[in-house]
């Protein structure tokens, strides 16, 4: 068991100091989630690990979640989230300040799945960098940049070649010390290369203790959140990107024209699905970003898409593979 554990390493921060009472204060701990089992929770905290028995008069918790325990080491009660992320009832992990979106830069580069991740983390109430990879396998960099740039003008993006030894640092000012950070991107975008030439997992100063899997340190004192369930999360994103893309790429095949833009063209399939109400406007705007940068690499595109979703379905493993 790792003693030395302060709350400000587990991510502590002061919206959640101001919601304690005197008595909190005085009388009881703070712990926060780092598992969630069928019957129990279990909580990191100053004293090391604890667990929580799930019981009815509870409110449901997550991944991320501070919770005040008394001397007993029983549950008093769960602090206000500063941020959560979601699936309708389903939660997935909480109070997490920033979340790196990764995405590469070579051809399977998906301009539609960045907005996804970006609409989830924008849900969820924390903010988003994107994290450009693989800058060293594109000859567009900045048009891409661009491309993602226009989902909003504030949104921080970084380009990194992982492959190279000076990439970091850039990153490494938002692991301050109180930060929870969570990363989503699709399989094989580069996020264990980056969280690995940013810290090394297996290396005992990044674990809090031994049996939890789920909260990691990062340099600079920051929090790494990785769960069983963000990664459920982040492949069904890709995964029904995936499916707008061939949808659309199905109807598009109807076309009279090979090389049809689905602008004006007569004959055009997916303009006269969307006029009959059987295509939604959005995914063709999703369909033709995506398409916008290799017009003629449709299948191409395909294959890698499908490849990212027999990935995504096969392999749940963790950054750190
Ligand atoms: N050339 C180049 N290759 C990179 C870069 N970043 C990652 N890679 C390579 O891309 C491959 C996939 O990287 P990973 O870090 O395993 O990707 P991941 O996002 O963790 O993938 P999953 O765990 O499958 O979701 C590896 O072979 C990396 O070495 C980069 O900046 N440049
Ligand atoms: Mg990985
Ligand atoms: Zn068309």
């Amino acid at each position: 068991m790792d003693a030395s554990i302060s709350m400000f390493d587990l991510g502590w921060q002061t919206y959640f100091q101001q919601q304690l009472s005197l008595d909190d204060l005085e009388t009881h701990n703070i712990a926060r989630v780092c598992q969630v089992e069928p019957s129990q929770y279990k909580l990191l905290s100053e004293c090391g690990l604890l667990t929580l028995t799930k019981q009815s008069h509870q409110p449901e918790m997550t991944i991320g979640d501070w919770v005040v325990v008394n001397k007993e080491k029983h549950f008093v009660r769960k602090l206000d989230r500063s941020a959560l992320f979601n699936q309708g009832d389903h939660l997935i992990a909480s109070n997490v300040d920033t979340v790196l979106i990764v995405s590469a830069l070579d051809d399977t580069f998906n301009l539609d799945l960045i907005k996804r991740y970006y609409d989830l983390v924008h849900d969820a109430e924390a903010d988003a960098i994107v994290v450009l990879t693989k800058a060293d396998l594109c000859d567009s960099v900045d048009e891409k940049r661009d491309m993602v740039q226009r989902l909003n003008p504030l949104l921080l993006i970084e380009t990194v070649n992982t492959k190279s030894a000076e990439p970091l640092d850039a990153l490494k000012g938002f692991f301050k010390p109180g930060k929870t950070v969570a990363i989503l991107g699709a399989p094989g975008a580069g996020k264990s290369r980056l969280v690995r030439s940013l810290v090394d997992l297996d290396e005992p100063e990044t674990q809090f203790s031994e049996p939890q899997e789920s909260l990691f340190r990062l340099p600079n004192g920051a929090v790494l959140l990785d769960s069983p369930a963000l990664r459920e999360l982040q492949a069904n994103a890709a995964m029904s990107a995936e499916s707008d893309f061939e949808l659309v790429a199905k109807i598009a095949e109807k076309c009279r024209f090979n090389d049809c833009t689905h602008t004006n063209e007569p004959g055009c399939a997916v303009l006269q699905a969307v006029e009959q109400g059987n295509l939604e406007e959005y995914r063709v705007k999703a369909y033709k970003r995506a398409t916008f940068s290799y017009t003629d690499e449709v299948t191409t595109k395909q294959k890698t898409q499908r490849h990212a979703h027999s990935d995504a379905r096969a392999r749940k493993h963790s950054l750190a593979d």
